[in-house]
């Protein structure tokens, strides 16, 4: 499936209106391959009119973006008066909230643009199907949709390509060859490398600040063997905490407090700690540290959280008798 297929379709419905439509809370990925996207097809006709459109809105960094780039997101949905919908980096419609049953009923061609594992309710629902799960990101895929329609990209979208890329590549941790060819391009365009980390580093709010340092305050460092686990307790804010006391030189990290009437957990631990150890963070802490707090708990191998009720310091003591009962030093 080609950009010329997407055209395509468009002119089969004779469409002036289209929508983009990016996952809940979109994340850069969603935001930026629309945007760039939308000005792809501006490019090719001056007379569609164009709007994106996010499920709750925008998440943290996207919100951060607008202040650098000039999109206009919408958190409503008004269908009736577009003629195409494009759906971008969203894998399931589940994704959409309240707007699933809309776009499930909705008689217009649907186009999904996505990275991630191939569905096939979204699939069935969808009149193109762009899946391609070797991109690192939908940005990825808007690239190639320029490429294919012979178009370059100017400053502004070569940046939001990148922001995309870069998000959706952990700041290029798990980039492939495919990916640096395209950044080399971006960066040919005019993007500034250091400027577009900053737009993506700088946004921490004060509070987030405060509960992080206050926590590295309040710590408390035991050791086991060579591991060292650390412990401390803040109100808000516990998973952020959680990874900057790992980025601190933890190999474990469990950070709680209360949060209304129960208690939460959130648990963080390097790779190497859980390779080494064994410990399944959600497994073998989460789950029966949330059945001794009568709550819930669970969680992968190396990030897990907890809600119960109960004393912080009891909570901890349990967590030091699960990770001595694991632990064979
Ligand atoms: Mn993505």
């Amino acid at each position: 499936m080609s950009f010329q297929n997407i055209m395509d379709i468009f002119r089969k419905v004779d469409a002036k209106s289209i929508l983009l439509i990016c996952h809940q809370n979109a994340d850069p990925d969603a935001l930026c391959s629309a945007y760039a996207l939308s000005c792809l097809l501006n490019k090719i006709s001056s007379s569609f009119k164009i709007e994106i459109a996010a499920f709750q809105g925008l998440n943290k960094l996207s919100k951060q973006i607008l202040k650098f780039l000039p999109i206009i997101v919408v958190d409503s949905l008004d269908i009736e008066k577009t003629e195409a919908i494009v759906l971008l980096d969203t894998n399931t419609i589940e994704q959409l909230g309240s707007w699933k049953k809309i776009i499930e009923k909705s008689a217009k061609p649907l186009i999904v643009i996505d990275h991630h594992s191939k569905h096939p309710h979204t699939e069935s629902i969808s009149t193109i199907y762009i899946n391609d799960e070797q991109a690192s990101s939908t940005c990825e895929l808007v690239y190639d949709l320029y490429r294919q329609a012979l178009l370059r990209p100017n400053e502004r979208e070569a940046l939001a390509l990148y922001l995309g890329i870069l998000y959706d590549t952990k700041h290029f941790k798990i980039a492939t060859l495919r990916t640096f060819k395209i950044i080399v391009d971006l960066i040919q365009i005019g993007v500034n490398v250091e400027e577009a980390l900053n737009i993506l580093s700088t946004y921490m709010p004060l509070p987030e600040r405060i509960a992080r340092l206050k926590a590295a305050n309040r710590l408390r460092i035991i050791k086991f063997g060579k591991w060292l686990v650390v412990f401390s307790y803040i109100n808000s804010y516990h998973a952020s905490t959680a990874r900057a006391l790992l980025g601190l030189g933890a190999h474990m990290v469990i950070v709680g407090g209360k949060r209304k009437n129960s208690l939460v957990i959130s648990m963080r631990a390097l790779q190497d700690f859980f390779e080494k150890t064994g410990i399944h963070l959600g497994r073998d802490i989460a789950q029966p540290l949330g059945k001794y707090l009568s709550g819930m708990g669970g969680g992968h191998n190396t990030s897990a959280g907890v809600n119960g009720e109960g004393n912080i310091e009891d909570a901890f003591e349990e967590c030091i008798h699960l990770i001595k009962k694991k632990l064979i030093i």
